[in-house]
């Protein structure tokens, strides 16, 4: 029998589920003891059927774009794959490059119904990440670009790979990095000052290491 899909409810119902009576009935993320940041972490936010699913199409239907980074004056490229969706005109520039949302789809409307519910927050913006594999990797950076206003809220889903989510405080050099390893179909949320405190990234690994795709709902707001 085809499988139905989940919706509002039964995500509210699983997530209440998961996090157990601690929380009921409101269901909430473990939140993460760092200082000067705001940040919670839902473990099991895609069920293995859905970020299964989500994985495939993704690595199928989304035109990736190998992206050039300009370094001292030499050009590089971006050590990973990308691809920017949102509502239109919901333009984003970082790190040099300019990026023009592609139009919403049903897999990534579906994602962010499923990101709204449980964070009670509005997006409306993508920007999808591809490590193709341990040589991908993001550099240390914040999301702190002006459109993306003050105290930006960033919902960040993890699917395939287990990779390291490292964090550096930008002033405080008596805290120690902070590292996360992200689980397939968990989520982060970054709230609060998180990115006005710290940086973030993802390393490169040792062990060769198979795909994973990240996904970070944003609201551009200028
Ligand atoms: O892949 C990740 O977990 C980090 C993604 C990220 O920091 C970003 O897209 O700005
Ligand atoms: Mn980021």
């Amino acid at each position: 029998m085809a499988e139905r899909p989940e919706d509002d409810a039964d995500i509210e119902k699983r997530m209440t589920k998961m996090s157990g009576d601690l929380f009921a009935p409101s269901f909430a993320g473990e939140h993460l003891r760092v200082e000067g940041a705001e940040i919670e972490y839902f473990r099991d936010f895609l069920s293995v059927a859905v970020r299964d699913a989500t994985m495939a199409e993704l690595i199928r239907c989304v035109p990736w774009g190998a992206e050039k980074l300009v370094v001292w004056g030499k050009e590089f490229d971006q050590p990973r794959l990308i691809a920017w969706y949102g509502d239109s005109e919901k333009r984003y520039t970082y790190s040099g490059i300019k990026l023009e949302p592609l139009p919403w789809t049903s897999l990534l409307l579906d994602v962010r119904r499923r990101v709204q519910t449980i964070t009670k927050n509005t997006f409306n913006s993508v920007l999808l990440n591809y490590y193709r594999d341990n040589r991908d990797s993001m550099g240390m950076h914040s999301d702190d670009e002006r459109e993306l206003g003050i105290r930006p809220v960033i919902a960040s889903i993890s699917i395939g790979e287990k990779r390291t989510f490292v964090m550096k405080h930008k002033r405080r050099l008596d805290l120690k990095p902070v590292r996360l390893p992200l689980e397939s179909g968990s989520l982060l949320l970054m709230k609060g000052d998180t990115q006005r405190n710290w940086k973030h990234g993802i390393e490169k690994e040792k062990r060769p290491c198979g795909p994973r795709i990240n996904l970070t709902f944003r609201s551009i707001v200028c």
